[in-house]
């Protein structure tokens, strides 16, 4: 074997889609220690370069490693129950003012310790990672004391840790009212600004905040000083908004420089525009239309028309999307919302680095110097991926340039 002292690796001949498009001749890329080092034409391909690599492969689809960039992956309980109520007729915002919903998981992940909620996590992620995942967002949201906060926050750490993943935290706080400040949002408010948001800072838990901005959840001008705070510990936001009703809270959380706004189903063009100018993502969550057997689509043509980037992400929850499969929401995000298979695998590259700050690495990308987090595919094109809905097809997933089956 040849001697490779800087850990060179090859892959030759692949069909490569570079987290934008799919380009155009064959191609082989070579990744030096954990960084993507060269990417070319096979016919420009110096074969004195490629001697001093290890050969790896040929063929395939090769994509950078899929970004989830919202989820709810930790955890407890199930909502199976309020599955069938819903499917009785129940609405998910009746189910909530019952004190259900939200509330449900709440109870079961308070009584949770970290380790049941890392076991709990931990084959949801790990169905994740069979489908490509290799960066993925993990909020917290279903504890609402700081102690469970925290505590989910450092689930979702050891997840990282443990795994060949990674993973970014997202604090959320104002995910919905705890049944101990009925009647009292604005104290609970004050206990995210003053008391949840400071601890997360300080212990370097949470990597960007979020809010709930809804009916059932917090109004506008309560998601607006959550920002505040976050900005104030010099945390970047995004909002869950737009999801049941148009409040306004995407146009607000742009203004405060969202890195997101998720959902947004009932966004208007006011708030397209908003986003355009503020240069956030629109982060498009199938799976929750899907599983609520939602109308309203996002306005899907004024993002395109306008250039607003649109992620897509699995918002993987026990709730509105016990879906647990990256590539499933490819095909809903075409099937359900019109995008092409293009725009979708953007959405989960790409895009979807974007929506975590992470595409200043290059993260998302196959680019030189991009981080060597790559996916090879056992499928003739990348319209594969959202076309078919078949497990099995990941050749192999490549975290930090080692190669992983699965
Ligand atoms: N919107 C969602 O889709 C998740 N949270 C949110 O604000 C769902 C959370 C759940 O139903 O458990
Ligand atoms: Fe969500």
């Amino acid at each position: 074997m040849t001697a490779n002292p800087q850990n060179r690796k090859l892959w030759r001949d692949v069909t490569l889609f570079d987290g934008l498009e799919t380009l155009p001749a064959p191609m082989a890329v070579v990744v030096e220690g954990d960084r993507i080092d060269l990417v070319v034409p096979m016919t420009e391909l110096d074969e004195a370069i490629a001697a001093g690599c290890d050969a790896m492969g040929r063929g395939g689809v090769m994509t950078p490693g899929l970004v989830d960039c919202h989820t709810h992956l930790v955890f407890g309980g199930s909502r199976a129950g309020e599955f069938e109520k819903r499917l009785e007729g129940v609405s998910y915002e009746e189910i909530a003012r019952q004190g259900g919903g939200i509330l449900n998981t709440v109870r079961a992940t308070r009584e949770a310790s970290e380790s049941e909620l890392f076991a709990l996590a931990r084959p949801r992620l790990e169905a994740l990672m069979r489908d490509g995942i290799t960066t993925v967002e993990i909020k917290s949201g279903y504890g609402l004391t700081v102690e469970d906060e925290l505590k989910m926050l450092r689930v979702a750490r050891r997840l990282g840790e443990e795994l060949p993943v990674r993973v970014v935290t997202t604090l959320l706080g104002a995910h919905a009212l705890p049944p101990e400040f009925k009647g009292e949002s604005d104290a609970y408010i004050d206990l995210v600004c003053q008391q949840m948001i400071p601890a997360a800072a300080e212990q370097g838990l949470a990597d960007a905040v979020d809010v709930f901005c809804e009916k059932i959840a917090f109004s506008v001008e309560q998601c607006e000083r959550v920002f505040e705070a976050a900005e104030a510990h010099g945390l970047p936001i995004k909002a869950h908004a737009e999801q049941l009703s148009n409040l306004g809270g995407s146009t607000m959380a742009a203004r405060h420089g969202a890195l997101s706004a998720d959902h947004i189903e009932y966004l208007d063009e006011a708030g397209v525009n908003a986003l355009r100018e503020a240069g956030s993502v629109a982060v498009l969550l199938p799976g929750a239309f899907h599983t609520l057997h939602e109308t309203q689509l996002p306005p899907i043509a004024a993002l395109r028309e306008t250039g607003v980037p649109m992620a897509i992400a699995t918002d993987a929850n026990p709730g509105s999307s016990p879906l647990f499969m990256p590539t499933l929401m490819l095909n809903f995000a075409c099937t359900l919302f019109r995008l092409t298979p293009r725009e979708a695998l953007a959405g989960m590259t790409a895009h979807g680095a974007r929506a975590l700050g992470l595409h200043e690495r290059s993260l998302g990308c196959i680019v030189k110097g991009a981080p060597a987090d790559l996916c090879l595919w056992d499928v003739d094109s990348p319209a594969e991926l959202a076309y078919a809905v078949q497990p099995g097809r990941l050749r192999q997933r490549i975290f930090k340039g080692e190669p992983r089956h699965g």
